[in-house]
């Protein structure tokens, strides 16, 4: 029989690839999207070419009696829940719009599911910023500190997801997912804000780019492949939590030499903290400087994850490194940039 899955969130970077994997394992797709994204929200689902294939309903994670209906109607063997405010910035500006959406929004599924009977598989989407400064590397072990609205709701719908599964046998997984990024990153990420700032200021488009703290490390992965981690967490004899991560660790200013590498644009930092500044070689043009408004309230400094479990227990791994990461988001926004 095939199976029926529900994506809430469907729409974004990580709902767009986990529609087109579950198109092509045969499943029937449907997937809620926010009523402010409809008509124009949808072209990471076009861009795959898989929107004609998707049932597409409107549906907000606040919205209890909505989504019970929603869930009765389309009684999915599985349920991935990836909607959410997911800029951490941002979450200290609208903290309880953020809780409301990361943190009750998986607790009123969950509810959803207790009480329809508990058949449907059910993957929360957790993350490493849970893990705040806890020293790196981070596991499913590592004992959780968030340091942000963001990461205080997705811990608590983490704990709520297991407990769900301990108290009430019900099959929900919660997924820590390090930062993973492609093409379809959102332009307010860092890693596709400078790529796709650096394709547009060496095509003549934008003079340069703004950007805030250089040393903060992260563990940047490919997305599809970490669709593929969700995806099998469901499959999983019984429920747990699983670190998909790379266990590779890089700066943002890592990232922006490996990107500068890639367009072969040589680039010289010089002054420290506020004023650091990055200099085109060639020309003696200042490309990169620092805005302390993009400063977090409180900064998470070093995330980088230990994805043993996962390679051990769910045959994990990841298809694409650092570099080539870098390399396939550059030559993507390069190639848009100039056929615009
Ligand atoms: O920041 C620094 C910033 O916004 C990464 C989300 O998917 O991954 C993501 O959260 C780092 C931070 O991602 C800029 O301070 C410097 O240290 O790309 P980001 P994030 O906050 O790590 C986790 C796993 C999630 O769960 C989240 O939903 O880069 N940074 N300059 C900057 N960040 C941004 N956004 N913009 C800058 O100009």
């Amino acid at each position: 029989m095939p199976k029926t899955a529900l994506i809430t969130g469907i729409a974004g970077q990580d709902g767009a690839y986990l529609a087109r994997l579950l198109l092509e394992k045969g499943y029937t797709v449907h997937g809620t999207t926010r009523r402010s994204s409809m008509p124009q929200g949808h072209t990471r689902l076009e861009a795959l070419g898989v929107i004609d294939h998707l049932h597409l309903h409107e549906s907000e994670l606040t919205e209890a009696s909505n989504l019970q209906r929603l869930v009765g109607r389309v009684a999915p063997d599985e349920i991935y829940n990836l909607a959410a405010q997911s800029h951490v910035a941002t979450s200290f500006d609208v903290p309880i719009y953020t809780t409301d959406i990361n943190a009750l929004g998986p607790l009123r599924l969950l509810e959803i599911v207790r009480t329809m009977g508990g058949k449907c598989r059910f993957y929360q989407a957790s993350t490493s910023e849970m893990f705040g400064n806890a020293p790196a590397p981070q596991s499913e072990e590592t004992p959780l500190n968030p340091r942000s609205p963001y990461a205080a709701a997705k811990t608590l719908a983490h704990h709520a997801t297991l407990n769900y599964a301990s108290a009430f046998g019900l099959h929900a997984s919660s997924g820590i997912l390090f930062n993973h990024e492609s093409p379809l990153r959102g332009i307010g990420f860092v890693t596709r804000k400078v790529a796709r700032g650096l394709a547009h200021i060496a095509l003549g488009r934008q003079d340069k780019l703004l950007l805030g703290n250089l040393d903060a490390v992260r563990d940047w992965g490919y997305a599809p492949d970490y669709v593929e981690g969700m995806w099998r967490m469901l499959q999983h004899d019984s429920p747990r939590s699983f670190v998909l991560a790379t266990g590779e660790g890089h700066t943002v200013r890592d990232f922006v030499e490996a990107a500068c590498r890639s367009m072969d644009w040589s680039i010289a930092w010089s002054g420290e903290g506020e004023h650091e500044i990055a200099i085109d070689t060639k020309t003696g043009r200042t490309i990169i400087t620092i805005d302390p408004q993009l400063y977090r309230p409180l900064e998470v400094n070093k995330l980088v994850g230990d994805p043993s479990l996962a390679e051990r227990e769910l045959g994990w791994t990841r298809s694409v490194d650092f570099a080539q990461l870098v390399d396939l988001m550059i030559r993507h926004d390069l190639h848009e940039a100039t056929a615009r």
